[in-house]
């Protein structure tokens, strides 16, 4: 199966690590075409940010149709133009937040999220609140990391998000860690065995679920509101976009 992964920010530095992650979990039949938007902010850390990055999820999503990936996912754990996406193919398209909050839940009774710049937790929290998680999660805790800091993440970086996660852990009475950002993927294994509960990264969790979909067969539903969007006219920069 042909898998459509898009980081919504527009580091290409940061898509590459993110690809490597995907793969290292991928089955052996599945690829991954990972890609970003042509415009927008370099890593995502708040509202103004998620805007653009929507918008740029929408645009890869469009110039990928000739490739028909037989799934999509989002990248970041904000899910930026989740819904949008989910309109503008009928292949399954997977959050990343979407995905950890589904595969924690059948881990643990509770779950933390760790994540980023404390700024950003209250978009986490609204993706709780929207996805209906609010009885399975337990907490949001910022590290204040920035996104970018994290394409070289070394011990000591581990070292702080280790320890926001022992303090969910024992704070929240939780019993698994979500990890926050897709750019954390990499830290995933190293962060499971320091901490002895199960760590889920969003982007290994939305691979193996894509994979999971594909499988059934299952597709996005075309009946109701992820029907294709409306033709009409787009103005100025975003013409191009418009269906
Ligand atoms: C993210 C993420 O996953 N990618 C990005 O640019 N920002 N999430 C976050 N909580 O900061």
């Amino acid at each position: 199966m042909k898998l459509l992964l898009i980081n919504p920010n527009s580091s290409a530095g940061m898509t590459a690590g993110i690809a490597d992650a995907a793969r290292a979990v991928a089955a052996a039949g599945t690829e991954v075409i990972a890609t970003q938007p042509g415009f927008g902010p370099a890593s995502i850390e708040g509202h103004y940010d998620e805007v653009f990055a929507a918008a740029g999820v929408a645009e890869q999503v469009r110039q990928a149709a000739p490739l028909a990936p037989d799934a999509v996912l989002i990248a970041c754990f904000g899910d930026p133009g989740l819904d949008a996406a989910r309109e503008a193919t009928d292949a399954p398209v997977l959050g990343t937040a979407e995905a950890a909050f589904h595969v924690a839940s059948m881990l643990a009774t509770g779950f933390s999220v760790v994540t980023t710049m404390t700024r950003t937790c209250v978009i986490a929290e609204h993706l709780v609140l929207k996805y209906g998680f609010e009885r399975r999660c337990r907490g949001i805790h910022g590290t204040d990391i920035p996104v970018l800091a994290l394409e070289e993440a070394g011990d000591a970086l581990l070292a702080q998000i280790e320890a926001s996660a022992r303090t969910a852990l024992a704070q929240d009475r939780s019993g698994a860690i979500v990890l926050g950002c897709a750019g954390m993927a990499g830290l995933c294994g190293t962060l499971q065995q320091r901490l002895g509960v199960p760590v889920i990264d969003g982007v290994a969790a939305a691979v193996k679920l894509a994979e999971a979909l594909v499988g059934l067969g299952l597709r996005t539903s075309k009946h109701g509101d992820y029907a294709t969007p409306l033709p009409k006219l787009y103005r100025g920069w975003a013409g191009p976009l418009g269906w």
